[in-house]
């Protein structure tokens, strides 16, 4: 079922847009910074020995994500959104975010891409049912990527949390000329490779929002002409369970206060014992709802 108020992110540009397809990609862009996106239906795969149906279905996204970036002149893989039906569903013995993972390394590796460095910041999220949809950022030079200094780096994750890590950087910043943008990936409960504090909403609230200021931290020492406020950053938060919205939006709100903007959304998050991720994006003017 469809809300009445359904949530949306509009990205703005004050100049003239290009619009295109290529591949199974469209895209929009202006001189700086393009966006996106492609759906991939994973019944047009079919399931085989060395690989799933949904490991084929992301690299074929991300090799097409890659072709279409070539062709518009944007090598700089900046910012990924990745939506995948059934996240943490098991299917034959291997969890669908696991599956997902190998075939999107597979095609940073096919398309000649560092699988770790600079590597795009993303968030990766479930959905109910629908295809594979993956949004993303790109910028026309190469990006710089953060790390999370509490944190080792996902694409050095160790392979309990899967046969291949995941192809991500905590955050990363695009100097254009007209603005720097910073995106904040997907942000969780998470210190060395470890979840911290299983069952425990609020807990993991806090160990989020001390990982976000880490990343905001890091990125003045990466970029320091880049460093938004946190009072300036526009959040997503991403809620597994409906019924704990209240206990994260209060501890956001302890923590934080009222004056960073802050949307909630229902998604499943790519580890179980995960039950709150809050994504950031800044540098960029902002407008609409508060939390
Ligand atoms: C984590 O820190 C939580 O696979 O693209 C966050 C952001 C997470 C992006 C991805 C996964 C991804 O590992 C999960």
């Amino acid at each position: 079922m469809v809300p009445a108020n359904p949530w949306r992110a509009v990205w703005l540009s004050d100049h003239a847009l290009v619009a295109g397809r290529h591949g199974q990609v469209a895209y929009r862009h202006d001189d700086e910074l393009m966006y996106g996106v492609i759906s991939v239906d994973e019944s047009a795969f079919v399931d085989t020995p060395s690989a799933s149906a949904l490991q084929q279905a992301a690299e074929f996204a991300y090799r097409e994500v890659f072709a279409a970036l070539a062709h518009a002149g944007f090598p700089g893989l900046l910012r990924v959104w990745n939506y995948l039906p059934r996240i943490n569903e098991i299917e034959n013995g291997v969890e669908r975010y696991r599956k997902f993972n190998i075939g999107r390394q597979d095609a940073f590796a096919a398309c000649g891409r560092a699988l770790t460095g600079r590597v795009p910041a993303a968030s990766a999220l479930g959905v109910r049912h629908g295809a594979l949809e993956i949004g993303f950022f790109a910028v026309r030079r190469a990006l710089l990527a953060v790390e999370n200094p509490r944190q080792v780096s996902a694409y050095h994750y160790p392979e309990t949390y899967g046969p291949r890590s995941p192809t991500f950087s905590r955050a990363a910043v695009s100097s254009s000329m007209v603005q720097d943008v910073l995106f904040i990936s997907g942000t969780a409960s998470i210190v060395g490779h470890q979840t911290l504090h299983h069952g425990d909403v609020a807990a993991q609230t806090r160990e989020t929002l001390v990982n976000i200021d880490t990343v905001l931290a890091e990125a003045a020492r990466v970029a320091p002409l880049l460093s938004p406020a946190r009072e300036d950053l526009a959040c997503l938060g991403y809620v597994r369970d409906p019924a704990d919205l209240e206990r994260i939006r209060a501890e956001v709100r302890r923590v934080i206060g009222d004056e960073t903007q802050v949307c909630y959304v229902q998604a499943d998050i790519c580890r179980t014992d995960l039950l709150v991720e809050i994504e950031a994006s800044g540098g960029h003017p902002t407008q609409g709802a508060r939390s």
